[in-house]
This record gives structure tokens, sequence and C-alpha cells, in this order.
């Protein structure tokens, strides 16, 4: 049985990504998540005890790593720092947790020889006009535009060099925006969809036109297993699902889908240096390693997830009215 040393394994990604691995493969995993406010015991809830333990503690704490890394045959590093709006109001733990905490763990896997894939972000390349036809490949040079986007962008430099300089035996996977159950209500869409649940009017960022390339996060856990079992060691894969939406019409959507008239929702004040659009070619991860999404109508994907916030309002509730009064802070 192979040992998976999954850290941020108690937030929206890292989460359904163990669900993932337990539905699909023996493996046992060992989360790491220091539970933040964005970590969630509760979404870990019901999983067996005999291939899933959840140790609380930081990527930051050498010794505690260090034991970790000693007992797992591969470590997939999810933990971060992960919401630009926080890190434009406070970036030091952007920078503890995203460089820090991952020069801790290359550090420890280096020591032991251990098998290790970075989770990344397409935010590392910057973002593209919205009138060009590029999109980003593995080669497009980084370009990082937020305190955030900047610090994952140093981590996977942090692992190429680890790579590069002592052989340790990496992966990197650049996604781009995911959705779907267990994300924190901070981001866009679960923000919106249980804004619409309390009958509060979702807030659209400036004039709504910038673009995303929403993936549902089942499709890049899918592409993450892949990579850690059949990816080239040193390499880097981008993982996208030809999603590209504006913001408007996702927020028109969402309100369709949840029987509102598709304008009832405000602009509120933009983001500082908000990028304009994100767009991924993931053409490498399906030639090599044949994946391709398996959500491929986003308003079916969108349609599932607002069913599971309207079913799951115990677990989103306790961290709405935080979140809510931050915002208020900004205006948005
Ligand atoms: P999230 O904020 O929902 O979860 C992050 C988890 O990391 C939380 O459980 C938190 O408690 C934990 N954590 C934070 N600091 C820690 C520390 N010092 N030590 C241990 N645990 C710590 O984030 P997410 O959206 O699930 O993102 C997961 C990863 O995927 C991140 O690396 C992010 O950059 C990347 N990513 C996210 C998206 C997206 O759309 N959400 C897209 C591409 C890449
Ligand atoms: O209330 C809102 N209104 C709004 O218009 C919020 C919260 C966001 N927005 C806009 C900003 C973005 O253009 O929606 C878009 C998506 O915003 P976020 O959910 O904050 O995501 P984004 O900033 O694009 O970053 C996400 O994708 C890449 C994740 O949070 C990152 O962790 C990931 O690296």
């Amino acid at each position: 049985m192979r040992r998976q040393l999954v850290t941020g394994g108690a937030g929206f990604i890292g989460s359904n990504y163990v669900r993932h691995v337990l539905a699909h493969t023996d493996d046992a995993v060992t989360v790491l998540d220091a539970l933040t406010y964005a970590g969630n015991e509760a979404s870990l809830a019901g999983l067996p005890p005999e291939r899933m333990r959840l140790v609380r503690g930081s990527i930051t704490d050498a010794a505690l790593v260090d034991s970790l890394v000693a007992d797992a045959d591969v470590v997939v590093h999810f933990a971060a720092e992960s919401h630009n709006d926080n890190s434009l109001a406070d970036p030091s733990p952007f920078v503890q947790t995203n460089l820090v905490g991952t020069y801790t763990l290359l550090e420890a896997v280096r020591r032991h020889g251990t098998r290790y894939h970075h989770i990344s972000t397409d935010e590392v390349y910057g973002d593209l006009d919205l009138d060009d036809p590029a999109r980003f490949t593995e080669a497009t040079p980084y370009n990082p535009s937020s305190p955030y986007s900047a610090t994952k962008a140093g981590s996977d430099l942090l692992v190429r060099a680890w790579v590069r300089s002592f052989g340790v035996r990496a992966t990197i996977s650049n996604c781009s925006n995911n959705y779907g159950p267990y994300q924190h209500v901070e981001k866009f869409i679960p923000r919106q969809i249980t804004n619409v649940i309390d009958g509060v009017r979702p807030r659209l960022y400036g004039a709504g036109l910038n673009v995303r390339d929403w993936i549902h996060v089942d499709d890049h856990n899918a592409a993450v297993l892949a990579i850690l079992e059949r990816g080239r060691i040193g390499e880097t894969y981008l993982i996208g699902a030809d999603g590209e939406k504006n913001n408007r019409e996702v927020i028109e959507l969402i309100l369709t889908l949840m029987g509102h008239p598709a304008d009832a929702y405000d602009h509120v004040t933009d983001r500082p240096g908000h990028d304009l659009r994100y767009a991924i070619d993931s053409t490498k991860l399906r030639t090599e390693l044949g994946w391709t999404p398996r959500y491929t109508s986003f308003a079916d994907g969108l349609a599932d997830t607002i069913d599971w916030y309207r079913g799951h309002e115990s677990w989103w509730r306790p961290m709405k009215a935080a979140t809510e009064s931050k915002y208020a802070r900004t205006g948005q």
C-alpha cells in the first residue's frame, strides 16, 4: 500500500483529492493541515480511519514535516494561502506558507529521497489581454501580478531549483480556476451561490469582463493523480478543461439556474491589479498522459455545485458572516 502525505488536505481541492485517492487507489493518506480559516475537518468527515488520518500542524514546522515525510512514499503539496483578495490585505502569511512552507517540504523530500508533486496555479503566468487569442503553455514566461501569485511563482521556482541542483524527484502542475463542492465561501462561485441562498444580490468586481478558465475540481484531481503516477520527473504540466467564461456570464448562469432574473446582481469596487484573462492550453497533459476532463458542460457542473451548497448549509454557514464582514471593509 502506497503512503501519500497530502498537505492542505482539509482545504477545498485537497479534501476532494483525498476522497479521489481513496476511491481510485489502495493508498493510505496522511493529511498535514494547519486548519487555518480555510481548512475544515468537516471536509474529511466520514472517511475510513484505517486509510486516512489528519495531523494538525504547519508545513513551516521543519521537525514535524521531517517526521511525516520519513513515513511517506510520496508527498502531494496542496497547502497554501490561496485567496488573492486576502493577499492584498496582508501578504505576510502568503510568504510564510507558500514560500517558507514549500522550502521546508523540499528540504525534507531531499533528505529522504521522496517523490514530490507540487500543486500550483496558472496565475504564475500573469494575465492575457481579452482580445488575445493566445493561451498559457508550459513555455509561457512567469509574470505574476498579486502577492498570492508571486509567492506561488516563487514556490514553483524553488521546486525547479531543487530538481536541478539536488536531483529531487518532483513534478509541478499549474491549474486554472477550480469549482465544485467544499470550496470556501470567500471564492467567487460559492460566495455568489450562498449570497443568492441568503437573499443577497451577487457582487461583481468592476465591469465583470475578466475571464477565468473554469475546471471541475474532480477533473483537476484526476490529472494530479495521473501526473503523480505517470508524469515525467522534472516536468511541468498545465491543467485546464477549455472552460473560459467571463465573470458576468458566470453570475448570470448562477442566477438563472437558481431561478432569479439574470441581471439581479450589483457591480462593486474592482480588485486592485485585477488580472484580465487566464486561459490554459493543456495539450501536453492530454497527449502525454491521456487525460481528458469528465465535466464537459460547465452549466451541468455548476448546477451540481449549486445543489451541493443548497444541501450542505451546515458546512458553509459557520464561515459566511465572517467572510462577508471581511469583504465589507473593502466595500466589496
Ligand atoms: P484552500 O484555501 O481551500 O485550502 C488550503 C489548505 O491549506 C487549507 O486547508 C489550510 O488550512 C491549509 N494551510 C494553509 N496554510 C498552511 C500551513 N502553513 N500548513 C499546513 N496547512 C496549511 O485552497 P485550495 O483552493 O484548495 O487550493 C489548494 C492548492 O491549489 C493551492 O496550492 C492553490 O494555490 C492551488 N490552486 C488552486 C486553484 C483554485 O481555483 N482554488 C487553482 C489552481 C491552483
Ligand atoms: O465577490 C467576488 N466578485 C468577483 O467578481 C469575488 C470573490 C471574485 N470576483 C471575481 C474576481 C475574479 O476575476 O471573480 C473571479 C474569480 O475570483 P476568485 O474566486 O477570487 O479566484 P481568482 O482570483 O481567479 O483565483 C482562483 O483561481 C486561481 C483561486 O482563488 C486561486 O487559488 C487559484 O490559484
